[in-house]
């Protein structure tokens, strides 16, 4: 059954034409600066909150960070997590995803079998996402163990979209991994997109303009998440504009 989050995002999808999440890593700055930050990317358009990191984004940093996000910016806050630990009672939904393209059983289905418990008895709204790890894949990419999608091969990222629609995955996530030099490839989003049709696309690593967020959506993209670009701003606000204005349509 789809929840209010994901119906959310895919009103807004509908109504602008894409969406934007803003990251952030509870492991990079305090609760209080992570309210801030968040408040700032409302401020700039910004749709919802992801939350989640691949290494210490746990525990009362996690939850602190959650309640601090929801009381700045009055946004919904979506777990992002990289295992069990990522998960927390005070977040409205989470990214239930599998690395389809992991080696490890661990990133496939164990941390979700162990997970699911948790998000029942939490109420938190499961969103289920196939998640797909493309070079260079960063952190995430090494955490995950994937066998990385070579950026020459826009048909193998569209196989691996394909399956995780076919699986009944409602987002299709394309990773380039956090703090990429380049975005997933256009053609990549193009070849997925084709395939995936009403199944949303979402596109994140790398993405640190208006332009480069605007060619994504133009290409099939259908939400755009961004971390290191909303991290390393001197105006948060400044910078999340550019990137919705850029990406929404009406
Ligand atoms: C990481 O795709 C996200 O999972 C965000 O990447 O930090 O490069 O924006 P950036």
């Amino acid at each position: 059954m789809i929840g209010p989050v994901e119906e959310m995002l895919a009103e807004i999808v509908e109504a602008t034409g894409a969406a934007h999440l803003t990251l952030i890593d509870p492991d990079s700055q305090s609760p209080e600066e992570a309210g801030r930050m968040a408040r700032a990317a409302a401020d700039g358009g910004t749709d919802a909150i992801m939350v989640g990191g691949s290494v210490g984004a746990a525990g009362h940093a996690l939850e602190d960070t959650v309640a601090a996000i929801k009381e700045e910016s009055g946004l919904a806050v979506i777990l992002f997590p990289s295992g069990v630990s990522g998960l927390c009672s005070n977040a409205d939904a989470v990214f239930f995803m599998s690395l389809l393209n992991s080696r490890s059983a661990s990133y496939l289905i164990e941390n979700q079998a162990l997970g699911a418990p948790l998000v029942y008895k939490y109420r938190i709204e499961p969103i289920p996402m196939a998640y797909v790890i493309v070079e260079p894949g960063g952190t995430v990419g090494w955490v995950g163990d994937a066998k990385l999608i070579p950026r020459k091969k826009p048909e193998l990222a569209a196989a691996y979209a394909l399956a995780g629609k076919y699986f009944g995955m409602r987002m299709v996530y394309l990773e380039a991994g956090s703090g990429a030099e380049e975005p997933v490839p256009l053609k990549m989003v193009a070849a997925a997109k084709k395939i995936l049709g009403e199944t949303l696309l979402v596109l994140g690593g790398g993405i640190r303009s208006g332009n480069a967020a605007r060619n994504l959506v133009a290409a099939g993209a259908d939400v755009i998440v961004t971390g290191t670009g909303v991290e390393r701003s001197e105006d948060v606000e400044a910078f999340v504009r550019e990137i919705t204005s850029s990406i929404k349509a009406r």
